[in-house]
This record gives C-alpha cells, sequence and structure tokens, in this order.
C-alpha cells in the first residue's frame, strides 16, 4: 500500500473535478537558497490559486508521500540540510523504508500520476549534461516524459545541458517538445535559442487537447511545454556562457557526479552572477505555473 497524504486543498479539488497542478520539492532542497526557496515555493502556489486552480507540492515525508504541502513543511524543507533528491530510481525505495526526500522532475511525474494529476510545472527539467558522450550523464527526467503521462511545463532547457543532445534524445523516446508561442526553443535564462522546438502550440486549450488525444491513443508517456522567460527577466547568453563553462570546468575538477552535478552548477552560476541567476529563476518558475494552471483548467473540461 502506498501511503498517501493529500492536504486539505488538494483533497477538496480532487472530490469537487477541480484543476490541480503539481510541483516539485528538489527546486526547494537543491534548487535554490534559502529563504527565497521557501518564499518562491508559497508564491508560485499563489500564483496557480489567484487563476482559480489548486497547487499539489509533492515530498516524501517519513515514508508517506504528501501531495500538497503546509507552510510548516515548505518552511522545514526549506532549511533543512541533507534531504534525499528522489528521482524513479529511489522512490519507492524511499517509500518503503519511512524515508524522507524532496521529488525531482521524475518522481513529481510519477507522484502526479498516482494522484491523477496531469500537469505539473518547474523551472527547467533535467537533461543530457554536457560530456554525456563521456560520463553518461542523461537526467531519469527525459525517460520519465517517455513512460508517465504528465506534461510538464518548464523553460526549456538550460544552458547547463548540451540542449541539442536533449532535444535528441526527446526525439528518440518520443516526447512532444511543444514551445509556447513561438518557433524557437527557449534557453531557460534566455526566451530563445538557435534552435527550433519540433512543435509550437499559442494557447493553453491546444496543449491540453493534444494531452487529451495521446490518451485516447493510448500513447504512454507525457508532453514537455517549453514555455520562455519573460523578457524583461532574462539574462543574454553571451552574458552566462563564460560563467557556465567555468561553472563546468569546476565540477569536473573536482570530480563532482551524478546526483549532485545539477544542485552544484546551479549553486555555483547563483554564485557566479551575484544572485542574478535566481531572480530570473523565480520569473520563469512564476509563469510556467501561471500557464500550467491553464492547461489544467482546460483539462479539467475535457
Ligand atoms: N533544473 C533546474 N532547477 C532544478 C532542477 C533542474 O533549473 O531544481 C532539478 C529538478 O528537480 C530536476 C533535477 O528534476 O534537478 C534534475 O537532476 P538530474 O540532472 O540529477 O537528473
Ligand atoms: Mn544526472
Amino acid at each position: 500500500m502506498i501511503d498517501i497524504q493529500y492536504s486539505a486543498e488538494v483533497q477538496a479539488a480532487r472530490a469537487a473535478g477541480k484543476a490541480i497542478v503539481a510541483l516539485e520539492s528538489t527546486i526547494i532542497t537543491h534548487g535554490m537558497p534559502y529563504p527565497q526557496n521557501v518564499e518562491v515555493a508559497a508564491q508560485v502556489e499563489d500564483d496557480i490559486r489567484s487563476l482559480g486552480a489548486v497547487p499539489a507540492t509533492m515530498a516524501v515525508l517519513d515514508g508517506t508521500l504528501h501531495v500538497g504541502l503546509d507552510a510548516e513543511t515548505l518552511q522545514s524543507l526549506g532549511t533543512a540540510q541533507g534531504v534525499a533528491k528522489l528521482s524513479r530510481a529511489d522512490f519507492a525505495a524511499s517509500l518503503a523504508t519511512g524515508g524522507t526526500g524532496a521529488t525531482t522532475v521524475a518522481a513529481t511525474m510519477i507522484a502526479a500520476r498516482l494522484a491523477g494529476i496531469k500537469v505539473f510545472a518547474t523551472g527547467g527539467i533535467g537533461g543530457v549534461h554536457k560530456g554525456a558522450e563521456h560520463s553518461f550523464d542523461i537526467s531519469a527526467d527525459l525517460l520519465e516524459l517517455a513512460q508517465t503521462p504528465v506534461t510538464v511545463v518548464a523553460a526549456g532547457a538550460k544552458a547547463i545541458l548540451d540542449v541539442p543532445k536533449t532535444l535528441e534524445v526527446l526525439e528518440t523516446q518520443g516526447v512532444p517538445v511543444i514551445a509556447y508561442r513561438q518557433d524557437s526553443f527557449p534557453a531557460f535564462w534566455s526566451a530563445t535559442s538557435e534552435l527550433k522546438a519540433p512543435l509550437r502550440m499559442d494557447n493553453a486549450a491546444s496543449i491540453a487537447r493534444a494531452h487529451h488525444m495521446r490518451g485516447e491513443m493510448n500513447i504512454p508517456g507525457g508532453q514537455l511545454v517549453a514555455n520562455p522567460i519573460p523578457e524583461d527577466a532574462q539574462i543574454p547568453a553571451e552574458i552566462l556562457a563564460p560563467i557556465i563553462a567555468q561553472a563546468q570546468t569546476e565540477a569536473d575538477a573536482q570530480g563532482v557526479s551524478g546526483k549532485e552535478v545539477t544542485p552544484f552548477l546551479l549553486q555555483r552560476i547563483f554564485e557566479l552572477t551575484e544572485g542574478r541567476s535566481l531572480v530570473a529563476n523565480i520569473a520563469l518558475v512564476r509563469n510556467n505555473a501561471r500557464l500550467a494552471a491553464e492547461i489544467a483548467k482546460e483539462l479539467a473540461t475535457l
């Protein structure tokens, strides 16, 4: 038996068939520094509520899967040290052994499926890391998108990743990659990249219908919606490129590997941009939450 604890708000939304948007918790524990991590988590939830949908932030606490967290739990996750970062490989083990951990994109998709939630908002997904031809470091997020029927709204893929290879893996895995209201595949801190997204949609209703159609056709897997960062919050790629290269060089020199790579790079880029990367990150996560709420509302009518 999976021990699932729904917040009162999510429980009521489920009973009423209301739109619900899943949110991950690794962004809180490993993606942003305190106190902004806790402030943003609460703000993103309010963004979703203000559009008439209900947020469901996921985490594993003492072997129970929580779907919807209260303010005290968000605060304690945001200040705790050494919280596990749970992905597909260790999610079940954590539940089975009374563990505590934050959910990545992959684990949040699994949790959303268990809770019957079809839409999930985050900042950026994991992808194919630079040098993957040597390290084989490809995020489990990509394979999850191929098999779990959740539409994930993200701001594209970060330039800490090998973005062309990330798109290739998504194509091989049959994951629809849908740019929102533009042709270019967004590059997280920048609204556009030199890469064209395979698909483009200009409204939430189309994205919801495409999600629904995959279900009707019995095609497993989800969709990746690539929502560009608002223009006024962008950081030009030329400013970031040398900073990312420096962070990557440091990671390689220190032998950082596995689950540590993404948090290490995010933290170093935060330091090297003197916090500017975080300001952009906050703007894009909130923007993604709003689009996810619109998609969830459309899906609730289908
Ligand atoms: N990208 C971000 N912020 C994050 C993450 C990725 O911009 O917080 C987190 C997400 O939880 C994502 C995970 O699922 O890192 C990917 O980790 P890995 O590369 O180890 O699969
Ligand atoms: Mn990895």
